[in-house]
């Protein structure tokens, strides 16, 4: 029989209505990837350097204050963080880079700038609680 994966409501995902922007991630940091072509590499890729010095965008974000509900993680910006999540984010962690959270979807609304840091209630950052629909990274 056919299984079908079906997320968690709190995944934030395509299936659950989040809508993903991948127009940024095209110019995020990257280390050169390996030749095709035969050639010799120009670059001597260390995967233990890589992974100490590329820090690329990720934050988690949780239903409720002190870290508590759902969580999710991701590296992604989000146009829309779904209906699940929608107006339902209570505390952040920023891994790495700076990001904006917007009151609205589309990055539309009022906003507010976190760098790395562990926020167990938005409202401490200066967030209105369960505002958040839109984020995105602004740096890193
Ligand atoms: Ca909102």
């Amino acid at each position: 029989m056919h299984q079908v994966w079906v997320p968690a409501p709190w995944t934030m995902c395509e299936q659950n209505g989040s809508i993903p922007d991948l127009t940024g991630a095209s110019h995020w940091p990257a280390l050169p990837s390996g030749k095709t072509d035969g050639s010799e590499p120009t670059v001597e890729i260390d995967p233990h350097t890589v992974h100490a010095t590329v820090h690329l965008p990720e934050v988690l974000v949780y239903e409720q204050p002190d870290f508590g509900g759902a969580e999710a993680r991701t590296n992604l910006n989000w146009h829309f963080v779904g209906e699940w999540w929608n107006d339902r984010i209570s505390s952040i962690v920023v891994v790495a880079g700076y990001w904006r959270f917007y009151e609205l979807g589309r990055y539309e609304g009022r906003y507010w700038e976190l760098g790395p840091g562990y926020y167990r209630f938005v409202e401490d950052a200066g967030i209105p609680n369960n505002i958040i629909s839109s984020f995105q990274a602004i740096g890193w």
